[in-house]
C-alpha cells in the first residue's frame, strides 16, 4: 500500500493566487489537489497545513473514501467553504495518486468515458451589446457550441462579468474590495435586448447562457426568466441567493427558462431541496469547493435521479489542477450538462503544465495517468502571494447588496 509520507501546501500567484496541496507517498508517487478559495486563500492554506496534513501522515493513500469520511466527520465542525475546499484538495490528490499507480487516467477509474468530450462554454462580454455580440461571434468562430453573454448595463459604471481585458476576466482585482454600484431595475431592462440581438447575430444553433450572479429577488428573476423565454436560453445562473432553497420555488412558478445554481455550494445539503423538488436544471457545484471528486460524484448521482444535470464552475480562480479533475468527472458522469471554461493566462499554464485540450467546443482531460496536471514548483516559487479581494456591491442609496 502507498503510505503518505509528507504533504505540503504551495501558494503561488502567476497573475492570480492559487493554493495547491501536494501529497507524497513512500512509493515515490505524488498527487496534487487544488485548494484555491478566491479572496480567502490563506485560510484554506492554514487549515490544510495546521490541521489536515498532520492527520494524513502514515495513512494508506488508497483509502480515499475513509480519509474523506475521517476529515468530514472527524473534524466535528462540518461543511463550510474552507473545510470543504481543504477536503477537496486531499481528495483530488489521492485520486491523482491512485490513477498514477494504476497507470490510468482518472476518468477510467470513475467508470470510463460516457462521452467523447465535455461541451464547454466560453465567456463573451463587452461594455455594450454590440461589443458583447462581436466577442460572441469570435467564440463561435473558435468552435464553441455554448457561449455565456454578459454585457455592461446602461447607467451603471461597471458590472459583474464585463472585463477590462476581453479574454481574461479577473474579478479579484484589488488588495481591498472595490465598491461597485448596482441597480436591478437598470439591469433588468438591459438583458432582453442583449438576447434578442444575440439570437439575430448568432442564430439558434448555439447555446446561450447568462449569469445573474445572485443579484435579483426571486420574483424579479421569475420576470427575467419569462422575458428571455422567446430566446431559449440554455440557462440562467445564480438568479438569486440560494441559502434559502425555497427561493427557487417562486422562480420556478413563473418561468420555463432553465435554472443553474451552486458555484458557491460546498455540500450536498446545500442543494438537497433544490434537487429533490426539481427546482433547478443544472447544479454548478465544483470539485474544489464541494469536497472533491468523491463528494461531487455523490451530488451528481443524487441529481441524476431528479433530472438535474451538472454544469461545473470553471472560472480562472479554479486552478488547472481543478480543471483537470472537473474534466475527468465530466467525462464519466451520466448526467453531465456543460462545463464552464475560462482560459488561464500563459503564466498560470506554465506553472501548471497539463494534458487537457480543447477542440470544436469540447474538452478532453487527456490520457496521462491520474489527473494529468502538474506543478512546476521552481516556477511557482517565483510568484509571491498577493492579497486580492472580489468586489462588493452597494445599491445606489448605499445599502450593501449581493455581489
Ligand atoms: C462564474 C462565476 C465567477 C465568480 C468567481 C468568484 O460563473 O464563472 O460567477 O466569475 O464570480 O469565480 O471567485
Ligand atoms: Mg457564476
Amino acid at each position: 500500500m502507498p503510505r503518505i509520507t509528507s504533504a505540503k501546501v504551495i501558494v503561488t500567484c502567476p497573475g492570480r493566487n492559487f493554493v495547491t496541496l501536494k501529497i507524497e507517498t513512500d512509493e515515490g508517487v505524488y498527487g496534487l489537489g487544488d485548494a484555491t478559495l478566491n479572496g480567502r486563500e490563506l485560510a484554506v492554506a492554514s487549515y490544510l497545513a495546521d490541521h489536515v496534513i498532520p492527520c494524513l501522515i502514515g495513512r494508506d493513500a488508497h483509502r480515499i473514501e475513509d480519509i474523506w469520511q475521517y476529515l468530514y466527520k472527524g473534524a466535528y465542525w462540518r461543511r463550510g467553504p474552507v473545510t470543504m475546499s481543504a477536503i477537496a484538495a486531499v481528495d483530488m490528490a489521492l485520486w491523482d495518486i491512485k490513477g498514477k499507480i494504476a497507470g490510468l487516467p482518472l476518468y477510467q477509474l470513475l467508470g470510463g468515458a460516457c462521452r467523447e468530450g465535455a461541451m464547454v462554454y466560453g465567456h463573451a462580454n463587452g461594455k455594450t451589446i454590440e461589443e458583447t455580440i462581436e466577442n460572441a461571434l469570435h467564440y463561435q468562430q473558435l468552435g464553441y457550441k455554448a457561449i455565456r453573454l454578459q454585457s455592461g448595463v446602461p447607467g451603471l459604471a461597471s458590472t459583474y462579468g464585463v472585463s477590462k481585458d476581453r479574454y481574461f476576466y479577473e474579478p479579484a482585482d484589488a488588495d481591498l474590495p472595490t465598491e461597485n454600484l448596482w441597480s436591478s431595475e437598470k439591469y433588468l431592462r438591459s438583458v432582453p435586448p442583449l438576447f434578442e440581438k444575440a439570437r439575430e447575430a448568432l442564430g439558434w444553433d448555439v447555446h446561450l447562457l447568462h449569469d445573474i450572479h445572485h443579484r435579483l429577488t426571486p420574483i424579479e428573476a421569475g420576470r427575467l426568466g419569462k422575458d428571455l423565454e422567446p430566446y431559449r436560453p440554455f440557462w440562467l445562473e445564480d438568479a438569486t441567493p440560494a441559502e434559502n432553497q425555497a427561493n427557487f420555488r417562486l422562480i420556478r412558478q413563473h418561468t420555463t427558462s432553465p435554472l443553474a445554481v451552486g458555484e458557491v455550494f460546498n455540500a450536498i445539503w446545500d442543494c438537497k431541496e433544490l434537487i429533490e423538488e426539481q427546482l433547478i436544471d443544472y447544479i454548478r457545484a465544483t470539485v474544489v469547493h464541494a469536497g472533491g471528486i468523491t463528494h461531487l460524484r455523490r451530488i451528481a448521482s443524487f441529481a441524476d435521479m431528479h433530472n438535474v444535470r451538472t454544469g461545473c464552475h470553471g472560472a480562472t480562480d479554479l486552478s488547472p489542477v481543478c480543471m483537470a479533475a472537473a474534466l475527468h468527472f465530466d467525462l464519466s458522469v451520466p448526467n453531465f450538462g456543460v462545463q464552464e471554461y475560462m482560459r488561464h493566462t500563459e503564466e498560470t499554464d506554465a506553472v501548471f503544465p497539463h494534458h487537457y485540450s480543447f477542440a470544436d467546443g469540447m474538452m478532453h482531460p487527456g490520457d496521462a495517468p491520474g489527473l494529468g496536471a502538474d506543478i512546476d514548483e521552481e516556477l511557482a516559487a517565483r510568484y509571491e502571494y498577493k492579497r486580492a479581494y472580489l468586489p462588493v456591491n452597494r445599491l445606489e442609496d448605499g445599502s450593501m447588496w449581493h455581489w
